[in-house]
C-alpha cells in the first residue's frame, strides 16, 4: 500500500469512527472509562538524574503502582513504582550508569537509540541476574536527542516492558543548548512515555497473550501516559516541548490537538530536524520518539489526544479507534515562560549514495500457514523471522565494518512492522520509492515498514563483538520475542 493511500485510509478511519461514536468498544470496560473521565490526575514527571553529577544508579524492582487512586496494580519499575527516571546525558562526555536487578528474574537493560559499543548496549547477551548489577561506562558521541532504556531479555522483553520497565534518556549538546528551545525539565520540556494497558476494575491486567495477540501484537484499550490516565499538567504561557515516546508493545499512535490546530515537530529519535515542521497530526510506531512544540501563549488549555490506529486491521481499528486524552495542558502565569521556536534547528549532513559500500536486504516475515499447525508458543518460534531465520543467540547474521556507509532495504510481510537496529541512527532514503517528507528527514533508529521497500542509509561508529553483538528487530515486542530479530557484529 503506498503512503498516500495509507494516510488516506487512516484519515478515513478516524472520520468514520467519529460518526460511529465508538459503538460498543468500551462496553466491556465501562468502569475504566468512567474512571478515566473523572481520574484526571496531575501528570507524573519522572525524576531527572543528571549523568554529569556522577554515577547514575537505577534499580529494577517488583512494585505496586496506582494507575487509579487507591487501586494497586502489580508492576515493575526503575527506582519507582512504574517506569523509571529520566537520565540526562551530554555529548562528548562520559556517562556511568549502574543497573541493579532486584527483580526475581533475570533481565537486561538496553539503551535504545544510544550509539554505544555492544558491550554497553544491554542486548540479550548482557544478562543481569537477580541480585546482581552491571555498570555501563560509555562516551556520548551522538547529537542531542531523545532515547530510552528498556529490558531486552530474550523471550521476556514484552512482558518486562509491559510491567513498567522503561525510562527516557535525554541527550544534550552545545548546539541544542544554544537554540533557546524550552528546556526547563518537567516545566516546559516534558517527557511523555505513552502506552496502552487493560484495566479490570481499575487494576492493570498482567501480561498474557494469545496466539492471535502474538501474531498481531498485544493491543490494549486504555491510554497510559507516564503511568497515569488522562492527566493534566500546568505549563507556562509560552512554548511547551513534549518528548513523545511510543512505548506501546504494539499499538500505533496518532497524536493531534483537540481543536485540530497545528503543532510543530522539531526532532526525530536521533536529533533535531533541519527546521520545525508544522502538522495537525503525528503518527508514531512502537519504539519511535518525536519532539513536538505546542504554543500555549494565547490559550488557557489545550488537549493532546491520541488514538490507536492500525494499518493491518483497518476494519477493526475503524471501530476501535476512539481518541483518548494524552495530556491536558493548562497555561498558568505562575510559571515563567522560556524558550522559542527557532526557524532553523539543525544542519543535517546527509550521506552520499556514491559512498555506499554495502547493501543489505531485510524482509520481516510471518508464516501465517504455520498458525494452523500448533498452539504452543515454542512451536511457533520459526513463524517469526527475518530473511528466513528466526533469532538464534548462537548465530551472527552479518558483520558490518566500522565507519562504512551501508544501504539497508527493509520490508515487512502481512502487516506493518517497526524496524529498529542498535548502535546507530539512520537517514531514510526512500519509502515505497518516495523520498521522505520533511518531517521524516531526520536521524532515526526505528522506522515503520510495510510490504513496500524502505531504504535507509547508515554507518556504525562503535564496535560490537561476538560476545555482545548488536540486534536488528521488529519493535512489536511480541514479534521480537517470537524471533523476528537478528544480530550482527561491527568490527
Ligand atoms: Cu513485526
Amino acid at each position: 500500500m503506498d503512503k498516500n493511500r495509507r494516510s488516506f485510509l487512516i484519515g478515513g478511519a478516524a472520520v468514520a469512527t467519529a460518526s460511529l461514536g465508538g459503538i460498543g468498544y468500551t462496553f466491556s470496560n465501562q468502569l475504566t472509562s468512567s474512571r478515566a473521565l473523572t481520574s484526571h490526575s496531575r501528570l507524573p514527571v519522572p525524576e531527572l538524574l543528571d549523568s554529569s553529577l556522577g554515577e547514575v544508579i537505577v534499580t529494577a524492582q517488583d512494585m505496586q503502582h496506582e494507575f487509579y487512586a487507591g487501586l494497586k496494580s502489580k508492576t515493575m519499575g526503575f527506582n519507582s513504582s512504574y517506569l523509571g527516571p529520566t537520565i540526562k546525558l551530554y555529548k562528548d562526555k562520559q556517562a556511568r550508569v549502574t543497573f541493579r536487578n532486584q527483580l526475581s528474574e533475570p533481565t537486561t537493560i538496553h539503551g535504545h537509540g544510544l550509539h554505544v559499543a555492544g558491550r554497553w548496549d544491554g542486548g540479550p547477551q548482557n544478562i543481569i541476574k537477580p541480585g546482581e548489577q552491571v555498570t555501563y561506562q560509555f562516551d556520548i558521541i551522538q547529537q542531542a536527542g531523545t532515547s530510552w532504556y528498556h529490558p531486552h531479555m530474550m523471550g521476556k522483553t514484552a512482558e518486562q516492558v509491559h510491567a513498567g520497565l522503561a525510562g527516557i534518556y535525554i541527550i544534550e549538546d552545545q548546539h541544542s543548548a544554544s537554540l533557546n528551545l524550552p528546556s526547563v525539565y518537567g516545566v516546559n520540556d516534558i517527557p511523555l512515555a505513552v502506552q496502552d494497558r487493560t484495566f479490570v476494575n481499575g487494576v492493570m491486567r498482567p501480561y498474557s497473550v494469545t496466539m492471535e495477540q502474538i501474531m498481531e501484537g498485544l493491543k490494549e484499550d486504555t491510554l497510559v501516559v507516564n503511568g497515569s490516565i488522562a492527566p493534566y499538567k500546568e505549563v507556562p504561557q509560552g512554548w511547551v516541548r513534549l518528548r513523545l515516546l511510543n512505548g506501546s508493545n504494539a499499538r500505533y499512535h496518532r497524536y493531534r490537538l483537540e481543536d485540530s490546530s497545528s503543532f510543530y515537530k522539531i526532532a526525530t529519535e536521533g536529533g533535531l530536524l533541519e527546521r520545525p515542521v508544522p502538522m495537525s497530526e503525528l503518527i508514531m510506531a512502537p519504539g519511535e520518539r518525536n519532539e513536538i512544540m505546542i504554543d500555549m501563549s494565547q490559550i488557557a488549555s489545550r488537549q493532546l489526544l491520541c488514538d490507536f490506529i492500525g494499518g493491518e486491521d483497518l476494519w477493526l481499528s475503524l471501530f476501535a479507534a476512539k481518541p483518548q486524552l494524552a495530556l491536558e495542558l493548562r497555561a498558568t502565569p505562575e510559571l515563567e515562560a522560556q524558550g522559542e521556536l527557532p526557524e532553523k534547528l539543525n544542519h543535517i549532513l546527509g550521506y552520499k549514495l556514491t559512498d555506499v559500500a554495502v547493501e543489505r536486504d531485510f524482509v520481516l516475515q510471518m508464516d501465517m500457514e504455520g498458525e494452523q499447525q500448533s498452539d504452543s508458543m515454542h512451536a511457533h518460534h520459526n513463524m517469526f523471522s527475518i530473511n528466513g531465520r528466526s533469532m538464534n543467540m548462537k548465530h551472527i547474521n552479518h558483520t558490518s565494518k566500522l565507519g562504512q556507509l551501508e544501504l539497508w532495504r527493509i520490508s515487512g510481510e502481512e502487516m506493518r512492522h517497526p524496524f529498529h537496529m542498535h548502535g546507530t541512527s539512520f537517514l531514510i532514503l526512500s519509502q515505497n520509492g518516495v523520498a521522505p517528507a520533511d518531517a521524516d528527514r531526520g536521524w532515526k533508529d526505528t522506522v515503520d515498514v510495510n510490504e513496500g521497500v524502505t531504504e535507509v542509509l547508515l554507518k556504525f561508529d562503535v564496535p560490537a563483538d561476538r560476545q555482545y553483538p548488536f540486534m536488528y528487530h521488529c519493535h512489536i515486542l511480541e514479534h521480537e520475542d517470537a524471533g523476528m530479530m537478528g544480530q550482527f557484529t561491527v568490527e
